[in-house]
């Protein structure tokens, strides 16, 4: 073979050699392999290197010396590579992208509907300036009953309505807490709590849980959100409550609600009312989604008794303010067309997802 073509020849092999790196899966085997086979014992970089002796002392020094370069390259790329995968920086199973695979379908969670019935009020109020206030969900007897003016002898103070909590004792059999603790019945609970620590004028909503004991059925749950409105100033009327409810509930079913007080009774407000609604399916006409009454009715509401107002430190006669307390479950009843309570709270994801 002439020089010329032994050059070519070596030129060839490596050629060879660098498309072939390329395309196997590199492995420790795999390079062995590879190895043996360009420049191993019975090679053909070897077996031209044991030819060398047969050219000129010329050819010899250039060939020889073309033919050793490029085997050191040879193995020092296969050294890198398997370098490489000792120190796992290269894992072909992960480098290599199948364009084709379909992707992976991201499982999303819902919200429940008293989340998203809750996120709407807050949005609403928030854009007509309240502030969303919170307390907690374990109550003393005070923020529960007393301050809101409910009398000792008041039948939701009773075991029947509402879940007292058993009270500490000492070893000794006295109590630890001087208090009487239960689940707040009401969310009416943060009216005095907001006012001790709050001057005049406010406006908060209250969103949270309540607790009753109830003979559960379609409309009526042990644990459920109510949402309690408050608003206290030198000069606030019915009129302005009567107003507030009508924006609220048209913002809230985004259609024109009309809004009827009834007379009736609570002890922190005075006067109080029962709260309906134009009936959100017919508009007032009257049909089953009512009762044929044309009117749903959705809580109580009232002008801030005075008695509350000095239970929360403030001067008797000085401000005025309204109040109302609905429940969470029913407008998202209302709205969804949810027929039985129970569902909210029932854990059944079937009934979730569908919002
Ligand atoms: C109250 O709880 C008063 N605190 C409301 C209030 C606030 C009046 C401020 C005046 C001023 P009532 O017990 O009616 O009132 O409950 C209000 C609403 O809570 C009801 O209309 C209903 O929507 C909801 N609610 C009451 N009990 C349950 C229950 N067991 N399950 C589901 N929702 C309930």
């Amino acid at each position: 073979m002439t020089t010329v073509m032994l050059k070519e020849k070596i030129e060839n092999l490596k050629k060879q050699f660098l498309a072939e790196i390329e395309k196997i899966k590199p492995s420790e085997e795999a390079l062995f392999e590879l190895e043996k086979r360009y420049v191993g014992r019975k090679s053909e970089f070897i077996s031209i290197l044991k030819n060398l002796k047969n050219l000129t002392p010329e050819e010899r020094r250039q060939i020889g010396e073309l033919a050793n370069n490029t085997k050191n390259e040879i193995f020092e790329i296969i050294k890198n590579k398997k370098t490489e995968i000792e120190s796992g920086s290269f894992d072909a199973e992960k480098e290599k992208i199948d364009v084709t695979i379909p992707g992976k379908k991201k499982s999303v969670g819902h919200f429940n509907p008293i989340s998203l019935v809750r996120r709407d009020i807050e949005d609403v109020f928030t854009s007509m300036g309240y502030e969303i206030a919170d307390g907690p969900e374990i109550e003393n007897e005070w923020y529960n009953f007393d301050a809101l003016n409910i009398p000792k002898d008041h039948p939701a103070r009773d075991m029947q309505d509402t879940f007292w909590l058993r009270s500490q004792t000492n070893a000794d059999g006295t109590r630890k807490d001087a208090d009487n603790f239960s689940m707040r019945s009401q969310t009416s609970a943060v009216q005095a709590r907001y006012m001790e620590k709050n001057k005049p004028p406010l406006r908060i909503i209250v969103p949270g849980k309540c607790f009753r004991r109830e003979a559960t059925d379609t409309t009526h749950e042990h644990t459920f959100y109510q949402f309690e409105a408050l608003i206290v100033g030198e000069d606030v009327n019915v009129g302005n409550l009567k107003f507030t409810a009508k924006e609220f509930f048209s913002a809230f079913f985004k259609q024109d609600v009309d809004v009827r007080l009834r007379p009736s009774y609570f002890p922190f407000t005075e006067p109080s009312f029962e709260f309906d609604i134009s009936c959100t399916v017919c508009g007032g006409k009257g049909c089953k989604a009512c009762k044929w009454a044309g009117w749903l009715e959705l809580g109580g509401a009232g002008m801030v008794n005075q008695n509350v107002f000095v239970s929360a430190g403030y001067p008797r006669n000085k401000y005025q303010g309204f109040a109302w307390g609905f429940g969470l479950e029913r407008l998202a009843m209302t709205r969804y067309k949810i027929d039985d309570v129970r569902l909210f709270h029932s854990g059944d994801l079937r009934f979730v997802k569908q919002f």
